[in-house]
């Protein structure tokens, strides 16, 4: 019997059919769709609608194609959110968690109630997008939203809304928001109070791997379909790919590679101390009880920003072709820090990085495989700054990365993360967060008995690509240079 995974990143959703057979895992991309976020006058959203749609296109085809499917399940990126009001209607658009509504809004807030508080009750990490900074921005804004504002849901929780009727509020998707206090496995009341955001608008936290409903009957006779289950599994992307990281051994490092590069460790106990707030690293909610303490570091985005930017200007490339234009080119000339503020936002990112260079006294990349030279190579560079710091706040040694999500199609960026880090990279699977949607799934129907279970199966169906670190002397020159300019050293 196959199970369904929505998975909906920030540039493109799939619909992912899953077979579990004699332990082994099969996985068939059922249906691929474009997410384009769209921006109306000042406010970039998201097409929340859209997505609603294909996700019924996903259950269409797998009626066309007489594929029974026994469950669904939702996965998406973190922090965004919609309001339902008193009528359960969805009020606005949800914004995008890279509209400008939150410059400033992290400091603004910081003079009312201190980081050290807010760190102290949340354990996650500060990102000017994070749900706490998105709701003050609009209490500054006087949103006519919160007026009339009912209930709270995230977009999984939204998109699950729509499909079943019921509103619940997923548990890893929640401890994104920063406002959920993970000692005492709740939302934050008093923080919710001090911020004068109405706790009646967040409803009880629910598990992955639990039930969250039938699909209604409104959309079964629209689409023609019976009635399934819709389970709550690691609806936030990043813990569904972090939850299908094949791991032999309980102490791992991991990088889940995409739009985002997300990099640290699986936690039994959210990690909250000085040390964590000043290395501004996070404890987000994952399967079974597990935390993921680690850090954003902006991954891809820079590349598929410049990739669009060059597209506007008529010159189209496909990213086989970026790679190899970067291996042409001469290696280290120059870096960046990836996780400035000035490549947060949409925009001409190859000028972003050009003006980077140009005040930190580098000379400007000028031409494509340059650019992308200095893009994947600053990566890996940062991910080795990056993987220390883990090693420092969790107290471990790690012998190796794993690497898991889209980014991995890479083999560039992960030769030279192995390069980097002077330790080799597992590669694998590319499908790091379907896979954990799927798994989570099938722990909630006893199919699995845990996530454990689940990383030896994943292990035994998906290749997992090896790359031992070459250059050992050079990467170690380029990661001092690296500091230098950064300002990281
Ligand atoms: C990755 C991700 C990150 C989150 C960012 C914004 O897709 O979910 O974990 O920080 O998107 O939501």
């Amino acid at each position: 019997m196959s199970i369904l995974a929505f998975d909906l990143g920030a540039s493109s959703g799939r619909a992912l059919i899953g077979r579990l057979t004699d332990r082994k895992i099969e996985v068939e991309e059922l249906h691929r769709f474009p997410n384009d976020p769209v921006q109306v006058g000042d406010r970039l959203h998201w097409d929340i609608l859209r997505l609603v749609h294909e996700i019924k296109q996903g259950l269409l085809k797998a009626k066309h194609q007489d594929i029974a499917i026994k469950s669904i399940a939702i996965d998406s990126w973190a922090v965004d959110f919609g309001f339902i009001g008193k009528n359960g209607e969805l009020i606005g658009n949800p914004y995008h968690y890279r509209d400008r509504h939150t410059d400033g809004a992290m400091e603004e807030l910081f003079a009312e109630l201190p980081a050290e508080e807010i760190f102290g009750r949340t354990g996650i990490q500060f990102l000017q997008f994070n749900t706490i900074f998105q709701l003050y921005a609009l209490k500054k804004a006087n949103s006519p939203w919160l007026a009339q504002a009912d209930r709270f849901l995230m977009i999984p929780d939204l998109l699950r809304y729509f499909l079943t009727g019921e509103m619940h509020n997923e548990f890893s998707n929640a401890t994104t928001t920063q406002l959920y206090n993970p000692i005492k496995g709740d939302w934050d009341g008093e923080l919710l109070e001090k911020l004068g955001i109405p706790r009646a608008w967040f409803g009880n936290i629910l598990q992955p791997g639990t039930s969250a409903g039938m699909l209604s009957s409104s959309i079964c006779s629209e689409l023609g379909i019976d009635s399934i289950p819709v389970y709550a599994v690691a609806e936030h992307d990043t813990g569904s790919a972090v939850a299908a990281v094949p791991a032999l051994d309980r102490s791992f490092a991991y990088l889940s590679c995409g739009t985002w590069s997300l990099m640290g460790t699986e936690v039994d106990q959210p990690v909250i101390n000085d040390l964590a707030r000043e290395l501004n690293f996070t404890n987000e909610g994952g399967v079974d009880g597990t935390f993921r303490l680690l850090k954003n570091i902006m991954g891809l985005w820079v590349l598929q920003e410049c990739r669009r930017e060059w597209e506007r200007t008529g010159k189209s490339y496909t990213f086989p072709e970026l790679v190899a234009s970067a291996e042409k080119a001469a290696p280290f000339a120059a870096f960046i820090d990836p996780d400035d503020a000035m490549f947060l936002h949409p925009g001409d990112m190859p000028a972003q990085i050009r003006s980077y260079c140009q005040q930190t006294g580098q000379k400007p990349p000028e031409d494509v495989g340059a650019i992308v030279r200095c893009i994947l190579e600053s990566l890996a560079l940062k991910y080795r700054y990056v993987l220390g710091l883990t090693e420092r706040l969790s107290g471990q040694q790690f012998n190796g990365l794993h690497m898991v999500g889209g980014g991995i199609h890479n083999t560039l960026l992960c030769a030279w993360s192995a390069n980097a880090i002077g330790k080799p990279v597992w590669a694998g699977p590319a499908e790091g967060s379907a896979i954990g949607n799927l798994i989570v799934q099938w722990i909630a129907q006893g199919e699995l008995s845990d996530i454990w279970e689940a990383r030896k199966v994943i292990r035994e169906s998906f290749p997992v690509t090896v790359y031992e670190p070459e250059n050992p002397a050079e990467w170690e020159q380029a990661y001092g240079h690296f500091l230098k300019v950064t300002g990281l050293d």
